[in-house]
């Protein structure tokens, strides 16, 4: 009786809460950021459907891990899950850059057509790592912050420019300018220290920057719409009961969706915050435009050269 009701409850344990997993999730961006807010949704939703079986606790602002080693401590399973901007990964492959091209996707729409188009690709690129993506939703469409009145390319010649991938570096050089990396939430500190004095970001991580602290205009140019992704270490997916592996997806699948939502809202939201606090909203000139289009022109065909039939591929279905 004795050894029958131990053997019982052992079972007991083995199918319940014994199973409770908590899962580190490093993210590279502030908890006002629209992203982590949606990653820390996600998270809820994963608890409550699993009944607390998986509990995801968000490591945000690049405290667990810098931004720039997130990808690969998810790869080395020295954590299970998480999420960085993906065109980051562009000198992996120019794959993960295309959504950083200018003026190639300015639109939701057309950001939507370029993630079906891109999506295939960079899920069979992060499978060969061991990665599989979750989620991804983009930033509203960045946008130029400067000191002054900006009326042509030449303009941002000579200033030191805030960067966050090799491709804004790109830009910013041919336009003349001197690129300085730094992490969203360094944005602050380096204007405030001289480090850097113009950025091109989104009406998001400028308002959340506060940039009117250190910045006088914001000029919309609309230039690109580029994604955070959220990836998942495909064993650690993998050893997960299949009820947790589909509570996880559907869980993804609903902050996709809701993320996108959210990206079109803050446009606004944001800009307008910004011209609350006194910042200067200033349409661009004609020639600015088309200044920065014969830039975005020239580093498409750079884009090509470098990159391989499967990376070309995603341009060509986009164009269809
Ligand atoms: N904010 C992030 C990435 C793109 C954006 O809008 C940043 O500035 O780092």
């Amino acid at each position: 009786m004795k050894i029958h009701h131990a053997v019982f409850a052992a079972a007991l344990a083995l199918a319940g809460p014994a199973a409770a997993e908590t899962w580190d999730m490093p993210t590279p961006y502030g908890d006002a950021t629209f992203h982590t807010q949606n990653i820390a949704q996600f998270a809820e939703d994963v608890a409550r459907a699993t009944d607390g079986a998986l509990e995801i606790k968000v490591h945000s602002a690049g405290s667990l891990f810098p931004h720039a080693e997130i990808k690969n401590a998810v790869r080395s399973r020295q954590v299970p899950i998480g999420e960085f901007f993906l065109s980051r990964l562009s000198n992996e492959d120019p794959a993960f850059g295309v959504d950083s091209l200018p003026f190639l996707a300015t639109s939701y729409d057309d950001a939507a057509r370029l993630w079906a188009a891109q999506k295939p690709v960079v899920t069979a690129l992060l499978e060969k790592q061991g990665l599989m993506p979750l989620f991804s939703v983009p930033w509203p469409a960045q946008g130029l912050y400067t000191k002054n009145k900006v009326n042509s390319v030449k303009d941002l010649s000579g200033l030191r420019f805030r960067a966050y991938n090799a491709t804004l570096e790109e830009f910013a050089r041919l336009a003349g300018a001197s690129p300085v990396q730094v992490e969203a939430p360094d944005i602050p500190q380096a204007f405030s220290t001289g480090q850097v004095e113009a950025m091109i970001t989104s009406p998001s991580t400028g308002a959340n920057s506060k940039a009117w602290d250190f910045l006088t205009h914001y000029t919309p140019i609309n230039a690109w719409i580029p994604k955070n992704i959220v990836v998942v270490n495909k064993r650690a997916f993998d050893r997960l009961d299949p009820a947790v592996q589909e509570a996880v997806l559907k869980a993804a699948a609903d902050a996709e969706k809701r993320g996108w939502e959210m990206s079109k809202a803050e446009a606004e939201a944001k800009t307008k915050i910004m011209a609350d606090n006194g910042m200067i909203i200033a349409e661009p000139s004609p020639e600015l435009m088309a200044g920065l289009k014969k830039i975005g022109a020239e580093m498409l065909e750079g884009w090509k050269a470098g990159a391989s039939d499967q990376a070309k591929s995603i341009l060509e279905a986009y164009m269809q």
